[in-house]
């Protein structure tokens, strides 16, 4: 319960767990006068938690998949930057290690939730220039680097 005393109705209240709250307005006036609003229902949903690491490979020549860049025709490509982006905005950041694999920890998430991640390396592009990541597909993010683009 709380009490916003006077003036223009405006507060905030937040809700440390998640689930369906009803809200309900009540006013009174100096002359104490009382009126009620409808009540509201609101839903708060899940808080963020870190539930899952982003991983994959980047390979230069072919990318099978597997999450190694260890076969035929496959190539490490070390020192690539891996963004993970929520829209438009960079929320976290990984690099490629000596043998092509990253992995991004700790990712945030709500359900519902959904991601990207973006490979950067100067002198090459990447197929796919982008993968979707969610929270039932978050390993095996692989890329395919070409050199030059
Ligand atoms: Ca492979």
């Amino acid at each position: 319960m709380e009490q916003i005393s006077t003036g223009d109705f405006v507060g905030a209240h937040k809700y440390s767990n998640p689930g369906t709250y009803t809200i309900s307005y009540s006013f009174k006036d100096s002359e104490g006068n009382k009126a009620m609003a409808p009540p509201v229902t609101v839903t708060a949903p899940d808080g963020t938690t870190a539930i899952y690491s982003v991983s994959g490979t980047i390979c230069a020549g072919a990318n099978n998949g597997d999450n190694d860049c260890t076969d035929a025709g496959e190539g490490p490509v070390p020192n690539a930057a891996v963004y993970l982006k929520k829209g438009q905005t960079i929320v976290k950041m990984g690099k490629t290690d000596s043998t092509g694999y990253y992995v991004i920890p700790n990712v945030p998430t709500n359900s519902g939730d959904s991601y990207t991640i973006v490979p950067s390396k100067n002198g090459y592009s990447f197929t796919p220039s982008s993968r979707a990541v969610s929270s039932t597909s978050y390993t095996n993010i692989n890329f395919t680097a070409i050199v030059g683009w």
